[in-house]
């Protein structure tokens, strides 16, 4: 999911160069079927534009799915986005809303349309994409952060109750990088977005890309179930050493 930009774009990208057909999901339909030229070339595309918040558009998209492609062998929960970033007295509700229905509620429904026939099959991979918001809370970050350290426990918690039937469940927390994310949290204010990233060299989607290939790549034995991952000038969500 979230296919269109940054973290889900640079994967799908990086996965078509490998074994795997994709299914890219994402609202813009315009970049979906940008995409889906680009990567048709190396690997089997097809795209699904709903969005996850939406239950019956989720159900309906995943239901619609042609026979060949019924079988999802792996679930990258990528769509999400901050909305806003204020105390929390002065917060936005209907910022609360998007951000709890998308990333928690969101995931959730994406998840729930997949796992049961991966149960079914005994296998699969779900790699969730939380945050170093979904470990610790910063200032300003609230909703943002709960919604992420909801993504935290769903992951374990599946985690622990796909256990039984042989299915993989990872999450990966990256601390910042330079996606559309804060283009998105300041509603499309280009000077504060570049403000998050300046005077450090924040990580790009392709770091986290090839950290999804590798714990996809790992052996059948092998599950990567936590990855903390930071810019090297980045030590916790408030603690980062920009260069002046
Ligand atoms: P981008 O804004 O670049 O990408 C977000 C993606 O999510 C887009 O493809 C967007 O697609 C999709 N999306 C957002 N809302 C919905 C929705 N309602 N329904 C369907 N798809 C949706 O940000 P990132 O690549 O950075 O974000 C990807 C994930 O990484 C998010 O979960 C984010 O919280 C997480 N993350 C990001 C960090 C960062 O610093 N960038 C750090 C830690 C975690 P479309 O608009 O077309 O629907
Ligand atoms: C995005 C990273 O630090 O802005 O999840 O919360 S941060």
């Amino acid at each position: 999911t979230g296919a269109t930009s940054g973290i889900g774009k640079s994967t799908a990208e990086l996965l078509a160069h490998g074994s795997y057909k994709l299914i890219l999901c994402g609202r813009r339909e315009d970049r979906l079927e940008a995409l889906k030229t680009e990567l048709s070339t190396k690997t089997e595309v097809l795209t699904l534009s709903f969005d996850v918040s939406d239950r019956d558009a989720v159900e309906k998209a995943i239901a619609s799915l042609p026979k060949a492609w019924e079988t999802v062998d792996v679930l990258i929960n990528n769509a999400g986005n901050a909305h806003g970033l204020a105390p929390f007295h002065e917060g936005n509700l209907d910022d609360w809303d998007a951000m709890i229905d998308i990333n928690v509620k969101g995931l959730l429904y994406v998840t729930k349309a997949i796992v049961p026939k991966m149960v079914e099959r005994k296998s699969g991979h779900i790699i969730n994409i939380g945050s170093i918001a979904g470990k610790e809370a910063y200032p300003n970050g609230n909703v943002y952060c709960g919604s992420k350290h909801a993504v935290n426990a769903i992951n374990n918690g599946l985690r622990m109750d796909l256990n039984p039937y042989g299915i993989k469940v990872s999450q990966i927390c990256p601390g910042m990088v330079e996606t559309e994310f804060s283009l998105v949290r300041f509603k499309g204010d280009e000077e504060m977005a570049k403000k998050v990233y300046v005077d450090l060299e924040p990580l790009k989607p392709q770091d986290i890309a090839e950290m999804i290939e590798f714990i996809l790549s790992r052996p059948t034995h092998v599950n990567i179930s936590d990855m903390i991952t930071f810019p090297t000038a980045q030590a916790s969500s408030t603690l980062v050493n920009r260069k002046k």
